[in-house]
């Protein structure tokens, strides 16, 4: 083969395989994303699951992301039926968002469904909610949902 073939056939890998362990994906050039559609967590369990991975419950707070991970969701039928955690809470002081690494969550459209969070203190927890389009509501963090996972790329 050319060196011209070998070198495209390199850097196609390279892209492809988005040096993600398993069980992680690319999810673009930089990150990978884990979804784990067999078992659900609690929201402390989901984010130790993600921990476990080397990853961290899912948390953006940008539209690219969102639109990345909505679609990784609406891929698959199974996947679109289910409902995620996001790793923000505001278990801490009732209607401040934080993140697991502490940072503020956005608030409002076009992450959170129009109106919500509404549901006080007893829903300290976001998930993503296939019932409404995967816009973000907020949830008792004591129930289950799937957990999606991020990691950086190596
Ligand atoms: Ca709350």
């Amino acid at each position: 083969m050319s060196r011209l073939v070998l070198a495209l056939l390199a850097a196609t890998s390279a892209l492809v395989a988005g040096d993600c362990p398993l069980p992680y994906e690319a999810l673009d050039e930089g990150r990978c994303i884990f979804l784990d559609p067999f078992v659900a967590f609690n929201w402390q369990a989901a984010v130790d699951h993600c921990k476990t991975h080397g990853g961290t419950l899912l948390s953006y707070s940008d539209c690219d992301t969102f639109a990345l991970v909505y679609d990784y969701i609406r891929s698959q039928d199974y996947t679109a039926a289910k409902v995620y955690w996001i790793g923000a809470r505001d278990e801490a002081e009732e209607g401040l968002w934080k993140f697991i690494d502490g940072t503020l969550a956005p608030m409002g459209v076009p992450f959170w469904l129009n109106g919500e969070p509404n549901s006080g203190n007893k829903y300290n927890c976001a998930v993503m909610h296939n019932t409404y389009n995967h816009y973000w509501i907020d949830y008792q963090c004591t129930s289950t949902a799937f957990s999606i996972c991020l990691r950086d790329a190596s």
